[in-house]
C-alpha cells in the first residue's frame, strides 16, 4: 500500500468517531493545506501484536525508528518513527506492558487476544481494522479502572488514536495560545491534563489537545457513550542545529494520553 493511501484510511476511519475534527480543519485552515505533524497508534506488548509488529508496515514504506520513550506509572512503552519526506507524519506507537497487569486486567485482555486470527497484524490494513474482538461493557469497566488505555483499547482496537495538526504549518496562527483560544471560543473542550500547552520552548516542542468526544460503541450486551479519540495540535521549535525538532516529550505526551481519559479535566 502507498503511504498516501494509508493516511487516506486511515483519516477516514478516524473521522467516523472524531467528527469534530473536520470543522476543527475549516476554522484553522482550508482543508487542503493542512500538515499531519504524526499519527498515533496504541496496542498490547503481546506476540505478533507488538508496537514493532504495527512499525514494520511503516518501516516498508520508508521510516526509520527514532527515540523510544517510558511511561512507567502508565506501564507503557513508545517508540516514534520518522520519514525522510518532512511532508509525511510521523507515526508514533505505544504499546501496553500487559505482563505488568494485574491478573484480572490480564485475563480480559487474553480473552480478547484469543479472539485474533494468527498473522491478524501481517497485513498492512489491520492498522485500520478497529476492534477485531468481542468485548462486554463490564469487562471494559474493569479495565477502565485499572487502565485507561487497556479499556480504550479494548473498545477501539486498531486505528489511528489521534491526528495531530503542524501548527508551524497553519498560515493564519503563529502560536499554540491563538489556536487554543479560537478552538475554546468554539466550545471545543480540550484536554487540561498537565495543564492546557504541554511543553515549551525551551522543551522544543508545545502540544495540546482536545479531549476525546463521547461516541456510542457496541458491546457484547449494550451500547454505551464512551470517550473515542482526539485531535492534537503540535508547535514545533528549532534545536541547536536549526532545525526544527523532531522528537517527543516524554512529560508531555504522558499527559496527552490522557485525552481519551473523561477524567481528565485539570
Ligand atoms: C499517544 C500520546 C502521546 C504525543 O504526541 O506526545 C502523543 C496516545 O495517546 O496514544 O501522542
Ligand atoms: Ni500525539
Amino acid at each position: 500500500m502507498k503511504i498516501d493511501a494509508l493516511f487516506a484510511k486511515l483519516w477516514l476511519q478516524y473521522l467516523e468517531v472524531t467528527p469534530c475534527a473536520k470543522p476543527i480543519q475549516k476554522l484553522l485552515c482550508d482543508e487542503g493545506e493542512v500538515i499531519n505533524d504524526h499519527v498515533a497508534f496504541r496496542t498490547y506488548a503481546l506476540p505478533d501484536i507488538r508496537l514493532e509488529d504495527l512499525a514494520r508496515h511503516f518501516t516498508a514504506l520508508g521510516y526509520r525508528y527514532k527515540d523510544e520513550y517510558q511511561f512507567k506509572l502508565k506501564k507503557l512503552r513508545a517508540r516514534y518513527l520518522l520519514h525522510p519526506d518532512p511532508k509525511v507524519p510521523k507515526v508514533f506507537i505505544s504499546e501496553l506492558k500487559v505482563d505488568e497487569l494485574s491478573s484480572s486486567a490480564q485475563r480480559i485482555i487474553g480473552q480478547l487476544y484469543q479472539q485474533l486470527p494468527t498473522g491478524y497484524m501481517k497485513e498492512c490494513k489491520a492498522l485500520y481494522s478497529g476492534r477485531p474482538w468481542h468485548l462486554s461493557y463490564q469487562d471494559y469497566q474493569t479495565l477502565l479502572s485499572e487502565s485507561e488505555y487497556a479499556a480504550w483499547l479494548a473498545a477501539f482496537g486498531y486505528r489511528a488514536n489521534h491526528f495531530t495538526v503542524s501548527v508551524n504549518a497553519l498560515k493564519s496562527f503563529n502560536t499554540l495560545e491563538d489556536v487554543n483560544d479560537v478552538l475554546m471560543e468554539n466550545g471545543y473542550q480540550l484536554n487540561l491534563s498537565g495543564g492546557l500547552i504541554k511543553g515549551s520552548r525551551s522543551d522544543m516542542l508545545e502540544q495540546s489537545s482536545t479531549l476525546a468526544e463521547h461516541v456510542c460503541v457496541n458491546f457484547i450486551d449494550q451500547k454505551e457513550l464512551i470517550p473515542s479519540c482526539f485531535y492534537e495540535f503540535a508547535l514545533r521549535y528549532p534545536d541547536a542545529s536549526g532545525k526544527l525538532y523532531q522528537g517527543f516529550v516524554e512529560a508531555s505526551a504522558d499527559k496527552i494520553f490522557d485525552s481519551t481519559n473523561m477524567r481528565a479535566t485539570g
